[in-house]
């Protein structure tokens, strides 16, 4: 019998790419001079692809993989995966949850306290000499405040813990309430947004909240309120989020995310009220590596017992 083949889409640290192959019989097709060329010609060699929250697998990649039987994805989002085309064709597909949570909402807590204090922005007033010339502005406090959760999934409960540790008071918007959280429940998102100070979307990208965070709850938080987004860029209509601050309608926006990354609006450049991450919720050492295991854990569980762990 040949070794089952691995379709590694994208690159992820050296480390991994290196025990990936060491371990399977891998092809890295960002390798390859022409990934689509190559996907037609060899698709069908293929059992698995390990393949990332950031490169995905779409529709498209899929009918060229014909044998492929699970989807292997570091990070916990999989909107960039097709996962009714796998369904549908019965191909299992793997995440990496719950080894992320805490960086992420730790990056939320990080992001809070820097928005409100300022704290990127005043580093900067140090750093430029402009403290020799005048007291750097106020900031705002954020320990005793409202915190709105927008997905209170298992990052958004890790979130509200650590606000508790700062006296905030919190509430959330899902589809649905949640029956085992004791945090309060707002089914209007507008309503969440108008009672916050601070708003946190912790949601799963994708179709269903694509937009979520429009003009209209921007507006709902108003000019003293404070965006957090750690979950994806897409729940953000971006353009409206851009006039917004702009406008000076909207306090501030701690952000980690956004609609076209690496690219990121240049308007928000100017503006001090905003603190911009390049997509690092979950990049520390320590939970990389986790992130790296449990994928390495998903291939060999489907390939030694035919079921990944941590299926999405
Ligand atoms: C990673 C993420 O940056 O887990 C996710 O969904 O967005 C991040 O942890 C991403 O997986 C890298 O591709």
């Amino acid at each position: 019998m040949t070794a089952p083949k691995l379709l590694h889409v994208g690159p992820l640290t050296e480390r991994f790419n290196q025990r990936l192959a060491a371990e399977h019989e891998v092809v890295r097709l960002w390798a390859q001079p022409d990934a689509d060329a190559f996907l037609a010609e060899q698709g069908a060699a293929f059992d698995l692809v390990v393949t990332s929250a950031r490169f995905g697998c779409t529709a498209a990649m899929l009918e060229r993989l014909p044998n492929v039987r699970a989807i292997c994805s570091f990070g916990v989002g999989y909107d960039s995966i097709d996962i009714t085309a796998a369904k549908a064709r019965g191909v299992q597909v793997s995440n990496t949850p719950d080894v992320l949570n805490d960086c992420v909402a730790d990056l939320a807590l990080g992001l809070i306290l820097d928005t409100a204090r300022r704290l990127s922005a005043s580093d900067r007033f140090v750093r430029t000499g402009a403290w020799v010339a005048g007291n750097y502005p106020l900031g705002r406090k954020v320990s005793g405040k409202r915190l709105g959760i927008v997905g209170l999934g298992r990052i958004g409960k890790d979130v509200a813990r650590r606000a508790a540790g700062f006296d905030m008071e919190v509430r959330y918007h899902n589809r649905r309430p949640d029956p085992s959280s004791p945090l309060g429940y707002e089914a209007d998102l507008k309503a969440l947004a108008t009672w916050a100070d601070f708003l946190v979307l912790t949601c799963p990208g994708g179709a269903a909240t694509h937009h979520l965070i429009d003009a209209a709850v921007l507006r709902a938080l108003g000019p003293q309120g404070i965006l957090i987004n750690v979950a994806r860029g897409s729940v953000v209509d971006e353009t409206a989020l851009v006039a917004a601050l702009q406008e000076g309608s909207l306090g501030g926006a701690g952000l980690d995310v956004f609609e076209q990354e690496p690219r990121v609006p240049s308007a928000l450049f100017e503006l001090d009220n905003v603190v911009l991450l390049p997509h690092v919720g979950s990049a520390t050492e320590e939970t990389r590596l986790a992130m790296e295991e449990l994928v390495l854990a998903n291939v060999r569980a489907f390939l030694d017992k035919g079921d990944v762990l941590t299926a999405v």
